[in-house]
């Protein structure tokens, strides 16, 4: 599995650094934000390190899929299907990235605006 050893979200998928998992498959992790910003704030990562959504090639097809299957679940999981939630992925500078191991969020529990700023 391709890590990255200066990547906290590796270390996170290697449990060098705990975290509180939610779902896990045999590409993705789910685990609970450390800075919530709803009352439900999950991110879903690949096992893989992969820096931002465009360095995603063909062969990480069934990560990609992975990823929304795994926000569906997370999403099932902590209730949020029947309301409704978001799953968002930020990426690079426009668009608010701070991380640069890709993770889509999965937030919920509140009514959430649009656009987001
Ligand atoms: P962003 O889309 O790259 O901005 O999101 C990064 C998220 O990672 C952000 O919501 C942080 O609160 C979260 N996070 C975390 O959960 N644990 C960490 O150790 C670090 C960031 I660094």
């Amino acid at each position: 599995m391709p890590t990255s050893s200066e990547c906290i979200f590796c270390k996170i998928v290697a449990g060098d650094i705990p975290c509180q998992k939610v779902y896990e498959d045999e590409h993705v992790i789910a685990f609970h934000d450390l800075y919530p910003v709803a009352p439900s704030h999950v991110l879903v990562i690949p096992k893989k390190h992969v820096s931002t959504l465009m360095d995603f090639s063909e062969a990480d097809t069934e990560q990609m899929g992975s990823i929304l299957r795994g926000a569906a679940q997370v999403a099932k999981k902590l209730g949020l299907d029947e309301d409704g939630f978001r799953v968002v992925n930020n990426m690079g500078e426009y668009g608010g990235q701070t991380v640069y191991h890709v993770h889509f969020h999965v937030l919920g529990g509140r009514q959430l605006t649009w656009p987001p700023g």
